[in-house]
């Protein structure tokens, strides 16, 4: 039998563990059995803390994207299958990853089709927000994400509108594909259907939801023509990233409130960015209190969101994990966070411990396969 994989890509922040944390609660609702497979650079995640605790099955591909840990992918595959026998696993790559049809759907389909059957490759765009900060190779990336989609989420709908923004059916980057053929090598496609299919969604309102999981359990992935992508500028936008993982606590004699906390913090770090002209990917924070929990989100200056935000006493310690990527020398990030770190303590008193900090720049991607 096989398992049904839907991989979910997308620019750092465009949405994709929001929308499939909501898909999997809504796929739970319809009689599902779902897993998800998170991915990152590095370790110590928001987004398996988060699907952790919507107990939703997860596991994590942690040191590199799919492409380049393709093994490690295979056996997050492999674990999720023995413990949870999902009917669908959602995979999202790092959201600094592309090259996804060459490097992860045409492998798994072609060494492993008799295990897993692929969805259209999904790709989030989120046209609420503008790249254009960012440098060149970065924009770059970026398009190359969006070219390669086979279904394109308009992500955030529900913000279209706002901030002078618009979602149509049109693709910002449309670039027609050329000579696909299917993945059971039934024949060429129509030329259409090289085209990616477009649809508005909002993980918030639940709109486009249910299209969009129509299409990825009914739908096979069409196998369209890889990417012609330059990996030299692949690499230089990633290089152009700061990446930074932290976990810690903080400790501390009279009651303060951790979601103070967190709002300085993530304050400090955004006027530390914009003073030093860095663009903003995402910035991620996930806040555990003895009877609570909180998460902040940042993707882009003046954009905090609260996704989580359960902690209503005041405590005297909390458990963090941070985790921010900016166009910024790693060095740069490293002291733009102690500092926000610092000031954000609650009392002179406070104690903070750091039990993991990384903070990098991530290698030019080296996939395990290319076909
Ligand atoms: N208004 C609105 N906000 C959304 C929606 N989907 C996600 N967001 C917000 O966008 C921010 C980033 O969402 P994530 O789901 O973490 O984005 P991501 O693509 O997984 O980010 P990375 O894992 O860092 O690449 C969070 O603050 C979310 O609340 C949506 O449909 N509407
Ligand atoms: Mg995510």
């Amino acid at each position: 039998m096989t398992t049904r994989i839907a991989i979910v890509g997308g620019f750092l922040g465009a949405g994709k563990t929001t929308l499939i944390l909501a898909a999997a609660r809504r796929l739970a609702a319809r009689g599902y059995r779902v897993g998800l497979v998170t991915n990152d650079q590095g370790e110590d995640l928001v987004d398996t803390a988060l699907a952790g605790d919507a107990e939703i099955p997860v596991a994590e591909v942690a040191g590199g994207c799919f492409c380049c840990r393709f093994p490690d992918l295979l056996a997050g595959l492999q674990r999720l299958q023995e413990v949870a026998a999902p009917d669908l696993i959602l995979a999202e790559p790092v959201g600094s990853c592309t090259d996804l049809i060459a490097t992860v759907l045409r492998p798994l389909v072609q060494f492993y089709g008799e295990q897993y059957a692929l969805a259209p490759l999904t790709v989030l765009l989120d046209s609420s927000r503008s790249l254009a900060g960012f440098p060149v190779d970065i924009r770059y990336l970026h398009e190359q994400q969006v070219a390669e989609a086979e279904i394109l989420l308009l992500s955030k709908s529900d913000l279209a509108g706002q901030n002078g923004t618009r979602i149509g059916r049109r693709c910002p980057f449309d670039k027609p594909r050329t000579s696909p053929e299917s993945v059971e090598g039934k024949g060429r496609m129509d030329a259409d259907l090289g085209k990616p299919q477009m649809l508005p969604v909002s993980a918030v309102t639940g709109d486009g939801l249910d299209e969009w999981l129509d299409i990825i359990l009914g739908q096979s992935s069409r196998n369209p023509a890889a990417l012609t992508i330059d990996y030299e500028r692949y690499a230089q936008a990633e290089a152009a990233l700061g990446w930074l993982n932290a976990k810690g606590q903080v400790r501390a004699d009279s009651p303060y409130s951790a979601r103070e906390w967190t709002a300085h913090l993530l304050a400090t770090l955004e006027r530390l960015c914009a003073e030093q002209h860095t663009s903003i990917a995402h910035i991620k924070m996930l806040v555990t209190t003895p009877k609570g929990k909180l998460k902040a989100s940042l993707t882009q200056s003046g954009s905090l969101t609260w996704d989580l935000d359960t902690e209503a006493a005041e405590t005297r310690s909390h458990e963090f994990v941070l985790n921010v990527r900016v166009n910024a020398a790693p060095v740069q990030l490293e002291q733009m966070a102690m500092q926000a770190i610092e000031s954000a303590q609650p009392d002179p008193a406070a104690r903070y411990y750091i039990e993991h900090f990384e903070c990098f720049s991530p290698l030019p991607p080296r996939p395990t396969h290319r076909l």
